[in-house]
This record gives C-alpha cells, sequence and structure tokens, in this order.
C-alpha cells in the first residue's frame, strides 16, 4: 500500500485505535554524530543543491519550478502560484537553516528539477512543546514523477533535520497518507463572484441570476470596527500576548514568541496582511486578524491567468466578535482587490464560516505529525496551527 510510508515513523492505519501504544515521540532521538553524514543517492542523472534564497537568481528558479509543477485542484484548472516574495518570507523565519531548503538538479543542465523544505518551529502537542521542521514546497518536475524521487527527498530532508538535533515534524498534504492527525476542509467567500464564476472557481446557484449573486456578496466599502488599522511593530508584544493566550486552548498550537510575531505577522506587501483594533479609548490592542495572500494560476482561460486569493492565517478575537473581525478581514481584501477569501474550518472558524457566506470547497487538507504518535485523532477546531 505505502511502500515508503510503512517504513517511517508515523502513526501507522494498522496501529489505529491500539490504546496501550502512548501519545508521543515513536523513536527516540541518536547522538547528532550518529546520522549519516552523506547525502542519500540520487539517480545518477541528478544531484543535491542547497538553495540560497537570498540569491535572486536561485529564488526565481525555485519560483520558476513551483509555479509550473506545483499543487493543483483535482479537476487540474487552478495551480498555487507562491511569489518569490512569499517564499522569501517562508523559508526565513527566525533561525532558519540554509540546509533545509533542498533542490535536486539535473547535471548535465543544472535544471532545478526538484525541491522540498524545512522551516524550524516550536509546536506544542498538549502539554509539550516540541521543536519541529515544518516541512513544505514538497515538488518534482511533472516529467519525473513516480519515479520514487520523493521519498529520498524526504529521507534527505528528515537527515538534515537530524543533523539539528530535531527529531519531529509538522506538514500538511491533499492526499491521505499514514495517519492524518486531522482532516481539514477548505471554505471559500466570494469577492469577485463574476470571475470566479467566469474562470470555473465556482458556479451560479440554483435559481441565481449574476446581478442576485454579485449582491449576495456585496460588501461595505470600509471596515466598521472602531479602532481597526493594520499591525505595526509596536504592536508585536500585545500580538504576541493576545495570540499565545488564544492558541493556548488548542492540542496542537505553536508556541509564538516576539521574534515569530514579528516575522510571521508583521505586514508584508503583497504576502502578509494583519490588522489589529486598537481601543480607541484605551489605546490597547484587544484584536487582531490577518491572512497571507496565495495566488492561483489559471489553467486554460481565455480571460484570466490569476485570481487572487487570501487565507485566513491567525486571528484573536477578545473584545469585538470574531464574526465582525473576520468581517472587517473581508472587507479590506476586497478594497485590495482579491477575488476570494479561503479559510480552513481550524480554531474557530466554524462560528463564522457560513454567517459570512463562505461555502464548502472540494478540497481537503490533512495535517500529519512525524515521528510523534496521537492515539486519537484531532477535530478540526482542536487545531491551531496554520501551515503555509
Ligand atoms: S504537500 C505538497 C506536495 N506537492 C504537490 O502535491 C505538488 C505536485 N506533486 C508533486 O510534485 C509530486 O506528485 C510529489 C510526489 C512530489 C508530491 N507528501 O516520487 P514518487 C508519497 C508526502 O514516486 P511523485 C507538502 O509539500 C507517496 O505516498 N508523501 O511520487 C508537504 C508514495 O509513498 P508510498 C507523498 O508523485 C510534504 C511516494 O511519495 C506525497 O513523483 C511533506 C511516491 O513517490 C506528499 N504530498 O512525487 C513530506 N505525495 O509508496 C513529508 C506522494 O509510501 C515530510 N507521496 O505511499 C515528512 C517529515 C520529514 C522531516 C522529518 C524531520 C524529523
Ligand atoms: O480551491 C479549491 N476548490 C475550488 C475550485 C474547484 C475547481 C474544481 N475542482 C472550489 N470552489 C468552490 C467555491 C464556491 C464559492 C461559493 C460558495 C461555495 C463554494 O471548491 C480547493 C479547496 O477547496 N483547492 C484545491 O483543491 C487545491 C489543493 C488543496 C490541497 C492542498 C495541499 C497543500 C499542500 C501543503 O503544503
Amino acid at each position: 500500500q505505502h511502500r515508503f510510508w510503512e517504513t517511517q515513523p508515523v502513526g501507522q492505519f494498522k496501529d489505529a485505535g491500539d490504546t496501550s501504544i502512548p501519545d508521543g515521540p515513536i523513536e527516540q532521538p541518536t547522538p547528532v554524530s550518529a546520522v549519516k553524514q552523506e547525502p542519500y543517492n540520487l539517480p545518477g542523472l541528478y544531484e543535491w543543491t542547497t538553495c540560497d534564497m537570498d540569491d535572486d537568481h536561485t529564488c526565481t528558479e525555485v519560483y520558476t519550478l513551483l509555479s509550473n509543477n506545483y499543487v493543483e485542484d483535482d479537476e487540474n484548472m487552478f495551480r498555487f502560484n507562491y511569489s518569490k516574495e512569499f517564499l522569501h518570507w517562508a523559508l526565513r523565519p527566525p533561525g532558519y537553516f540554509k540546509s533545509w531548503h533542498i533542490g535536486v538538479r539535473v547535471k548535465a543542465s543544472k535544471k532545478l528539477v526538484a525541491f522540498i523544505t524545512g522551516v524550524p518551529a516550536r509546536i506544542r502537542v498538549r502539554d509539550e512543546v516540541v521543536r519541529m521542521a515544518e516541512v513544505n514546497f514538497l515538488c518534482v518536475h511533472k516529467k519525473l514523477r513516480s519515479k520514487r524521487l520523493a521519498p529520498v527527498m524526504i529521507k534527505e530532508v528528515t537527515r538534515r533535520v537530524h543533523l539539528e538535533n530535531i527529531w519531529q515534524a509538522a506538514y500538511t498534504a491533499g492526499v491521505v497518507l499514514p495517519t492524518p492527525i486531522t482532516t481539514c476542509r477548505y471554505w471559500h467567500r466570494s469577492l469577485n463572484p463574476k470571475k470566479l464564476i467566469d474562470v470555473g472557481f465556482s458556479r451560479l446557484g440554483a435559481r441565481m441570476t449574476m446581478s442576485r449573486t454579485i449582491r449576495l456578496y456585496k460588501l461595505p466599502e470600509a471596515t466598521m470596527t472602531p479602532g481597526f488599522r493594520k499591525m505595526e511593530l509596536r504592536d508585536v508584544p500585545a500580538v504576541t500576548r493576545l495570540l499565545k493566550g488564544y492558541l493556548s486552548q488548542f492540542a496542537v498550537a505553536p508556541d509564538f514568541d516576539d521574534n515569530d510575531v514579528e516575522h510571521w505577522l508583521l505586514p508584508v506587501e503583497d504576502v502578509v496582511d494583519s490588522y489589529v483594533v486598537e481601543s480607541p479609548e484605551t489605546h490597547e490592542v484587544t484584536d487582531f486578524c490577518s491572512f497571507y495572500t496565495l495566488p492561483s494560476s489559471i489553467l486554460n482561460n481565455q480571460n484570466y491567468s490569476v485570481l487572487k486569493a487570501a487565507y485566513s492565517y491567525y486571528n484573536v478575537a477578545t473584545k469585538t466578535s470574531l464574526l465582525q473581525l473576520m468581517n472587517d478581514a473581508l472587507i479590506v481584501a476586497k478594497q485590495k482587490d482579491y477575488d476570494v477569501f479561503n479559510a480552513l474550518d481550524v480554531m474557530h472558524n466554524e462560528t463564522f464560516l457560513k454567517e459570512l457566506k463562505f461555502g464548502p470547497g472540494d478540497g481537503q487538507l490533512h495535517y500529519y505529525l512525524y515521528n510523534y504518535r496521537l492515539r486519537n485523532a484531532l477535530t478540526p477546531f482542536e487545531l491551531g496551527l496554520v501551515l503555509l
């Protein structure tokens, strides 16, 4: 069934429901000196490369590989189109390791044909904060698929993570592997319904006309919460406090400090947007919301080539209702010309999705931990983690 995954320290389908196996690491760490010193062998025509994401040419090569070969929807109508600026941000958080940005090139031509990355994170699982790698951007060129290259790349990133004395990882995928800690659904809020329908992202509902649909999704011109403004550097300590308090209730969530918040939440144009609510009376920051920008290429459409999508990231409401806060997030996304606002059913998102006219998508996202067993799967609303 899973020739590769059966050999890995992950929850195995055959152990499902076995309550005699405890939660926690599946295998114990070895001394770093005992970690294999040489890279895994690639097929003879290919070689490993470490990608320097500060180098504009390398960043462009990675961007081009992903924009032509990364994740598509089940009908191959859309493909994620992460921008260079996004990749630069996503791959260089505090304490990142360049050695975890791994490419594969064709020896003869030096063409980049595969990629996988890790970035360090502290993730709390129940009561334990665990140092992990967040693994993302696994991509093999379309012409090199099904040659078992992916397992070699996963083993190589694992080796390089072990060399930093880190023994666990978190990752997400659209496919089912052994064994998800939870399975989330994507929800979509139309901001530009006419374009979404024109490109086949959504359909005109039954008994709906285009003009009724446009009216249905219309939003106010301006945000409604007094004191709602863009997050600034001076807000970092307050946002960290809000996030720590909020995330503590979930079974799995990142353990963010001020440095992490500065990196992951401070706005970067066309990459990540964050807003706070500063009380007009007390000047206290009481709420915040954020989204990241991940456009998709529209494959095979005469009129449009990109879908501009915002993805809900971390949101914390203490004084304002989460519903009103997210409505303001939709309003700013509309002002900034996004076509759609996407969200997973994680954290407390269920409390606003239907009311704010999000509809369920056809895509699912499975969350996984490497070398950490959870006896019982979580519900999406027990999950406090969003990966990019
Ligand atoms: S998820 C996004 C993944 N990328 C895409 O979907 C882009 C488009 N697709 C491709 O580029 C290829 O199809 C990929 C597979 C590269 C995905 N995660 O080489 P193969 C297993 C894990 O012949 P290919 C993301 O980036 C598959 O079950 N395993 O297949 C997070 C089979 O194993 P088994 C996957 O299609 C990545 C084997 O690979 C995935 O040419 C997290 C087949 O290999 C997948 N998404 O290439 C990675 N897809 O026989 C794990 C297929 O056992 C990280 N497979 O079923 C683990 C933690 C590591 C660090 C640990 C540190 C301690
Ligand atoms: O975007 C997705 N689906 C869209 C488009 C579907 C096109 C045909 N397959 C969708 N649209 C309906 C929207 C509609 C708007 C009005 C209200 C009702 C709903 O459902 C899906 C998510 O739903 N996206 C994907 O399939 C992309 C891949 C998702 C897996 C990601 C793996 C990530 C890797 C991680 O690192």
